[in-house]
């Protein structure tokens, strides 16, 4: 048990390396939340997966900031003496908002294991110390482009490429990828941008030997998803329609899908996450860690939680230098075998450099427990 002192919200500005277009808008910069929570014992970080539009759900940085400020942070500070994993209850009275209430729940939980010396990966349940990376290719102008950047992701040693598609760019573009690419594990997401009505064109894409097709339909949906994993060969794999280890079950009960994407953020925490992969691993089916453009921090966790025996996929988790030339961290690099190591120090066993982390701080807000 611990008490928190204080919390400081920043938000933070990084150009990323080349804009990263998905079906639902393109980004040129990550711009997110970090929170730095202040312990009796230590301090701890963490990132808030959010991004500036509310494009991949309901969250977006001002609105997150606002949450964090005026309703999650006083509700820890009025709970006293608290422990990371008890904060769901504590902030049980707020309806939603997964990524906000993970942030300031990951940034006290770092902080309890640094503490006490602990390595997040292991306090989780890790049982390896490197994980395999995939990347993830968002949907550049021309089919050329694409054939580049994935020609040079898989030369680098990416065990997994997924392509990002939408309506009218998704077929030829796959195929294209394939021809060029045999035998390479290849996978599709549309960050929902479908419907039933689009099944010819999944069927289509069942001639590709895809690893899977994440999220074809309705960001909420879950009966869809059963009729259509009903008509393709290609494993479904949903992302946003599971939001928790509830949904998961669901899904895999109706059929909706054959794999899960687990992203901390997206389900309300690391003990929310590690409950996804529980519930998946008991039904035998195969999880991988889900990226948000994460900088070293969010980075991090996701390597922890990807070290857990469930995640058998290759995670959206490249290197640093996929996303920035100078990430806020020390940058994190892929062996040319493709994978990575967990960091083993307490906590997510990075901190921010503070100079990089001064660099690019748009604005900080310090709140104290009275
Ligand atoms: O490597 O972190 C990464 C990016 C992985 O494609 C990726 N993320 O829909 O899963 C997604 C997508 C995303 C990125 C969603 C940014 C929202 C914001």
């Amino acid at each position: 048990m611990t008490v928190v002192r204080a919390i400081e919200l920043r938000l933070i500005t990084l150009p990323l390396v080349r804009p990263f277009r998905t079906s639902f808008g393109q980004e040129t910069e990550k711009t997110c939340i970090l929170v730095r929570a202040e312990t009796d014992d230590a301090e701890g970080w963490a990132e808030c997966v959010a991004g500036p539009d509310p494009g991949f759900s309901e969250e977006f940085n001002e609105g997150a900031w606002l949450l964090l400020r005026d309703f999650l942070a006083p509700a820890l500070f009025e709970a006293g003496e608290v422990r990371a994993q008890d904060l769901g209850d504590v902030f049980a009275f707020v309806r939603g908002n997964p990524m906000a209430k993970a942030t300031l729940m990951n940034a006290v939980l770092d902080a309890e294991l640094r503490a006490g010396g602990q390595a997040l990966a292991a306090y989780l349940g890790a049982d390896k110390d490197r994980v395999e990376c995939g990347v993830s290719v968002g949907i550049p102008p021309s089919t050329e482009q694409l054939l580049e950047q994935v020609g040079g992701y898989l030369a680098e040693g990416y065990r997994r490429v997924k392509l990002k598609i939408r309506p009218g760019l998704d077929v030829d573009r796959v195929a294209a990828v394939r021809e060029a690419n045999p035998a390479a594990g290849l996978s599709v997401d549309a960050n929902a941008a479908y419907s039933l009505d689009d099944v010819e064109t999944f069927r289509a894409l069942d001639r590709f030997d895809l690893l899977m097709v994440e999220q074809p339909l309705h960001h909420d949906d879950l009966v869809q998803h059963a009729k259509l994993q009903r008509e393709i060969r290609t494993d479904v794999c949903l992302d946003e329609s599971i939001r928790s280890a509830a949904h998961a079950d669901a899904a895999i009960e109706l059929g909706s899908c054959r794999i899960v994407n687990v992203k901390q953020g997206r389900v309300g925490g690391l003990p929310e996450a590690k409950r996804v992969h529980d519930a998946c691993l008991a039904r035998g089916v195969p999880v991988w860690c889900g990226g948000m453009l994460e900088t070293g921090i969010g980075r991090a966790t996701n390597l922890a939680l990807a070290a857990l025996p469930g995640f058998v996929l290759p995670g959206d988790i490249s290197a640093s230098g996929r996303y920035f030339h100078d990430d806020i961290t020390e940058p994190f690099h892929m062996d040319p075998d493709g994978t990575m190591a967990v960091p083993a120090g307490p906590g997510i066993g990075v901190e921010p450099r503070p100079d990089r982390l001064a660099g690019c701080t748009l604005r900080t807000e310090v709140l104290k427990k009275q």
